[in-house]
């Protein structure tokens, strides 16, 4: 064929090498030999298939996984073409799949664009290196080809073996067990991969047999066969995405061929909140985003805000919508496809190419405005769905701006709550946040007063407000907490004001107390995140069990601890019961001769010999004494510091604890919206 002749010429057959540098170092090629890499064997013969299909000379890839632990790969396309090249005198198809980089298909013709990208632009000959046997039959021009390897070596010439009336090529493969920690393929993994891919090349029909008689447990729960076709493309994709959700019209799809390649969009808005934009390159899921991301990003927030205004939706007065704003509750895939596709960022998943920015957000630009001006009605529903969620920001500013407003904070005398101290210098002061007020009164009394302060808060009203974030800040515990520490909040926040370089938060270790915690960590986080990542923020770590013998006392902070003391003091901790510190009689905390009283009379009828343990429930257990022993004294407490990362976990706990939304806060403020004054939209 000429063509083919044309396409495996010199200088489109890069780089010649050998195969012997993939077996040396296979992680170079493939990133690793754990299951991730011996899976990407499989999506790197698939994407020579799809590259055929993009090409639109084949509609049909079928994969199997067979019972030997070999995979095949067979597609409806021209076939690899398997004519003599000259100068290397050998069969293109040999070519393909015995050198490392080569192949019509990295040349750099017109349809280049069209290549698959690989994560690591390795290619079919890489399989081959890596696989123990690997089987090659081309059907073409009425006649069937065939060629075996044994790790990347032929066993022979490329030879036909017959006539057929089918067009194609079939790959099979055996991985390597020398190269390979696992041989056993995911279907569910595999299955996943090419839906994706279907879904991402309209038209194309993907089928997948699972042909093994052994199953993992995990793919025993799937059938044996598979079928995907979208003739929806990533249109499709987006309305699978939006499945379960409240959609607002159809998908909006368009692509478009440009200079630097091809861009392919699919978007449609919903009445959640949920953000759902995903993009590719070279049909490579660009997790970290990259320039097309922030060019079609660019341009929906550009698009939509003209619209608005060409409308007269947004007034001369009005603000622009923000990108948040018009990204809340959009479903979208961003698909382009270039030559030359980089691919950065910590897990290269990030394009790299700058011209896709523009690219894409030309494209984006004209197609959604075109969009607009032929459906009026949806792009007012989107329109106002966009101010909607502008109106939420705004009133979570504005409800924020009632609390920070200059000088509302500032006039306002510490609270009566807070026992401070005496010390005025911040570098030394520690105030301790304490849950309830019987605890508050402990802790009073224990602290060193010079340079410790306690201020409780009530547990009731925290756990009541759970919900309400911006709420909170109106509330009279957390505007305690905020006046206590000096420095104000929002715009106005001074951090040379802090009054206190340790904040530590002192709660039950029970569940209200963990609630409580998340709470105060995920206020921090969001509106004191300077302090923490300052290192300023702690978590008290009061005892679970006090454990006695006779006089001797020990305080055990964790389950292990326990049962480590109770080893070393040789009781197996069968042997004991423990109490909890209310079916015993209440300790007197002023009295120090009547807690001593106690304490020998609770030690006298344990059948189990002199060792006692009492598992504290909460801090207002303790008395005074114990609680600087155990948890204040800086001498011998131990102070967890809180990390931005154990905050940023705290945050995502509390909005799970808040219900399956996503932006539940926004949501609330939002149905609340309408009763905050000064907005104006
Ligand atoms: F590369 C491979 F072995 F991994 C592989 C390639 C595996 C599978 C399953 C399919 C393919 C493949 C390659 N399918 N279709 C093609 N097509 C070509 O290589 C081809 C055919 C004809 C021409 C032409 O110009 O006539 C050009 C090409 C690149």
């Amino acid at each position: 064929m000429a063509s083919a002749k044309q396409q495996y010429t010199a200088e489109n057959i890069q780089v010649l090498e050998g195969l012997e540098p993939v077996r040396k170092r296979p992680g170079m090629y493939i990133g690793s030999t754990d299951e991730r890499g011996l899976h990407h064997l499989v999506y790197e013969i698939v994407d020579n298939a799809i590259d055929e299909a993009m090409a639109g000379h084949c509609n049909l890839v079928i994969v199997t996984l067979h019972d030997d632990g070999s995979v095949s790969v067979d597609d409806n396309g021209r076939g690899i073409p398997v004519d003599i090249h000259p100068k290397a005198k050998k069969s293109a198809l040999e070519i393909v799949l015995t050198t490392l980089h080569a192949g019509g298909k990295f040349g750099g013709d017109e349809s280049g664009y069209k290549v698959s990208g690989g994560l690591h632009g390795v290619g079919s000959s890489v399989v081959n290196a890596l696989s123990v046997k690997m089987h090659a039959e081309v059907y073409r021009d009425g006649k069937v080809w065939m060629q075996d390897y044994e790790r990347g070596r032929p066993v022979a010439d490329v030879k036909a073996k017959g006539e057929t009336k089918k067009q194609g090529t079939l790959i099979r493969f055996w991985p390597d067990k020398e190269i390979f920690d696992t041989l056993d393929f995911s279907l569910v993994v595999i299955m996943n991969r090419l839906r994706q891919q279907a879904y991402l090349t309209r038209g194309i029909t993907i089928g997948l047999l699972d042909e093994r008689e052994k199953r993992s447990e995990e793919d025993q729960k799937y059938p044996r066969l598979y079928r995907f076709h979208f003739e929806g493309g990533i249109s499709a994709y987006v309305q699978h995405l939006n499945d379960s959700k409240d959609v607002i019209g159809k998908p909006i799809w368009f692509e478009k061929e440009v200079p630097e390649g091809f861009v392919e969009v699919a978007l449609q808005y919903t009445r959640s909140f949920q953000e759902l934009v995903a993009s590719f390159a070279n049909n490579i899921h660009t997790t970290e985003g990259g320039h097309h991301m922030t060019g079609f990003k660019a341009a929906i927030t550009r698009t939509i805000n003209a619209y608005a205004r060409t409308q007269s939706i947004l007034k001369e007065k009005d603000e622009n919508l923000t990108a948040d704003d018009v990204r809340e509750g959009l479903t979208a895939i961003i698909s382009v496809r270039l030559k030359d596709p980089q691919f950065e960022g910590q897990t290269k998943s990030k394009l790299g190419n700058a011209e896709m920015k523009t690219a894409v957000e030309t494209v984006v630009n004209e197609k959604l405005a075109e969009y607009f001006e032929e459906h009026p009605g949806e792009a007012r529903d989107i329109v106002a769905k966009c101010t909607l969620a502008a109106r939420a920001r705004l009133a979570a500013r504005a409800a924020r701006d009632s609390v920070i407003r200059k000088g509302a904070l500032d006039g306002m005398t510490l609270p009566g709550k807070l026992a401070d101290c005496s010390s005025r210098d911040p570098s030394e002061c520690e105030l301790f946040i304490v849950e309830g007020d019987s605890a508050g009164g402990s802790a009073k009394q224990g602290r060193n007063r010079e340079f410790q302060a306690i201020l409780p808060l009530r547990g009731k009203i925290l756990n009541v407000e759970q919900s309400r974030l911006d709420k909170m800040l109106v509330n009279n515990e957390i505007k305690s907490l905020v006046i206590a520490l000096g420095v104000g909040i929002g715009e106005v926040k001074d951090f040379s004001k802090l009054r206190y370089h340790r904040v530590v938060i002192m709660t039950d270790a029970d569940v209200d107390g963990a609630h409580i915690r998340t709470l105060l960590l995920t206020l921090f986080f969001r509106y004191f995140p300077e302090l923490m990542e300052a290192g300023f923020i702690y978590i008290a770590q009061p005892p679970l069990y006090k454990i006695n013998k006779g006089k001797e006392v020990m305080y055990a902070y964790s389950d292990e601890e326990k049962d480590k003391i109770l080893k070393e003091w040789g009781v197996k901790p069968e042997e004991l019961e423990i109490k909890d510190e209310d079916e015993t009689a209440p300790v007197p905390e002023e009295n120090e001769a009547l807690t001593k009283g106690a304490k020998a009379k609770k030690d006298e009828p344990k059948k189990t010999a002199r060792v006692n343990i009492q598992r504290y429930k909460g801090l207002g257990e303790m008395n005074p004494e114990q609680l600087w022993d155990t948890t204040m004294n800086p001498e011998s407490r131990s102070l967890l510091r809180v990390t931005m990362e154990d905050a940023e976990q705290a945050d995502a706990t509390f909005t799970t604890l808040m219900g399956s939304e996503v932006a539940p806060r926004k949501k609330f403020i939002q149905t609340h919206a309408k009763t905050v004054k000064n907005l104006d939209i």
